[in-house]
């Protein structure tokens, strides 16, 4: 049976500062404070749905910053989805496709809140509109992005203890590249027999350093090589494919399906960073990882370093996904010193385990986000970094 329709009453867009637990050092920005852009939809029938719109470094990382992303729904988006039929996700993501170009990380916010709302209505998890889960928890890499050798091999020494994570991925591109190589030796050996490394290179490389270092992470056991030159260079990613010495995974080159397509009918990487934010949405990103199944190329659950919102919507699609080999990097709100649910997401045994509830299945804790919001706090600066 059809549903009956549901009016959106209203769109809000809130900017959350919150703290990292240390810098994080990306080839493109150090991040000392995350910004997360949250989405509250309110619904005629007293159902409210949230989604998660969050960038890294400002504009460093994408071509949408968090005021971006809130002025965009606030001006254009939010007016055009009051009153639309909130039991109709696909239909409100449909027009907005239509009338606005870009801005995925708006879209994926609002498609989030939408999906959320509605999963609420019909009483299941979110990851039951998406074919319904494959696994009940996803296993979460993290990531090693002090800046500093030893502080990131007792950072990881410390996350392998508790058994929270045994797969590292290191952030370099900043340094020299023998720099760099030696930086990720160090910590491979360190790690050597427990955990695994990877590197992630934030598009900082040529295509010749790509193939100097690609040769000694081989020798040194380094499993995967993320995003090592420009997203723009398809064919350079595809020649170090080729190359063959360390898997090669693509994520800034990933911009949503038609990207994926492009990539995938070329066979220009072994492994897909899936982000729902990059991808436009949910949706999106369910296409994107088709593709890279249709494609034989291995998939793997990315982030955008979202906070709690968009790190459990990841979660939700990803558990649905039919393999998931390379697991993912969810462990956002690990990074972030505030709490804004009032339940926090579970990581144990190396995993992230999803909640049973309907939708995104996580309570938000207001009173601490509007503690939190920028707009009420004194002096809050607009400065991500
Ligand atoms: C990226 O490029 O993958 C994911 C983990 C992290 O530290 O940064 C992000 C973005
Ligand atoms: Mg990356």
């Amino acid at each position: 049976m059809i549903a009956t329709p549901v009016k959106i009453e209203s769109v809000e867009t809130i900017l959350v500062d919150v703290p990292t637990i240390r810098p994080h050092r990306l080839s493109v920005a150090t991040m000392n404070c995350q910004t997360l852009v949250l989405v509250r939809i309110r619904c005629a029938d007293g159902l409210v749905g949230v989604g998660e719109g969050t960038t890294i470094g400002g504009l460093a990382y994408g071509e949408e910053s968090p005021e971006s992303i809130k002025v965009n729904i606030d001006t254009y988006f939010a007016p055009l989805l009051k009153g639309m039929d909130a039991t109709r996700p696909g239909a409100a993501m449909a027009k907005l496709r239509e009338l606005f170009q870009g801005n995925r990380f708006a879209k994926s916010a609002l498609e989030t809140a939408l999906f959320d709302a509605q999963a609420q209505r019909l009483g299941v998890p979110l990851s039951e509109l998406f074919g319904g889960r494959v696994r009940d928890s996803v296993d979460v890499a993290w990531t090693l992005a002090s800046g500093d050798t030893q502080r990131d091999i007792d950072e990881a020494e410390q996350v392998y203890e508790t058994k929270r994570h045994r797969v590292f991925k290191l952030k370099i591109g900043t340094r020299a590249v023998a720099e760099d190589v030696a930086h990720v030796v160090a910590i491979q050996k360190a790690v050597e027999g427990r955990g695994e490394v990877r590197v992630d290179v934030n598009q900082a490389w040529s295509e010749s350093d790509a193939i100097w270092a690609a040769r000694r992470f081989a020798d040194a056991g380094v499993t995967l090589i993320e995003q090592p030159i420009a997203a723009e260079n398809r064919a350079g990613l595809k020649r170090l494919t080729d190359f063959a010495l360390v898997p090669v995974m693509a994520d800034e080159a990933l911009h949503g399906p038609a990207d994926a397509f492009a990539v995938a009918s070329a066979r220009g990487a072994n492994v897909f960073a899936v982000k729902i934010a990059q991808s436009g949405g949910l949706v999106g990103a369910a296409h994107v990882a088709a593709i890279a199944s249709a494609a034989n190329i291995d998939l793997y659950g990315g982030t955008m370093l979202e906070g709690a919102v968009g790190t459990i919507a990841s979660a939700q699609l990803f558990s649905t996904f039919g393999e998931l080999k390379w697991g993912t990097e969810l462990f956002g709100p690990l990074l972030l010193t505030e709490e804004i649910l009032t339940e926090p997401l579970r990581y144990e045994n190396f995993a992230l385990h999803l909640p049973q509830g309907p939708g995104l299945g996580i309570t938000l804790d207001w009173d601490k986000i509007d503690h939190l919001r920028r707009d009420t706090r004194k002096g809050a600066s607009v400065s991500t970094n």
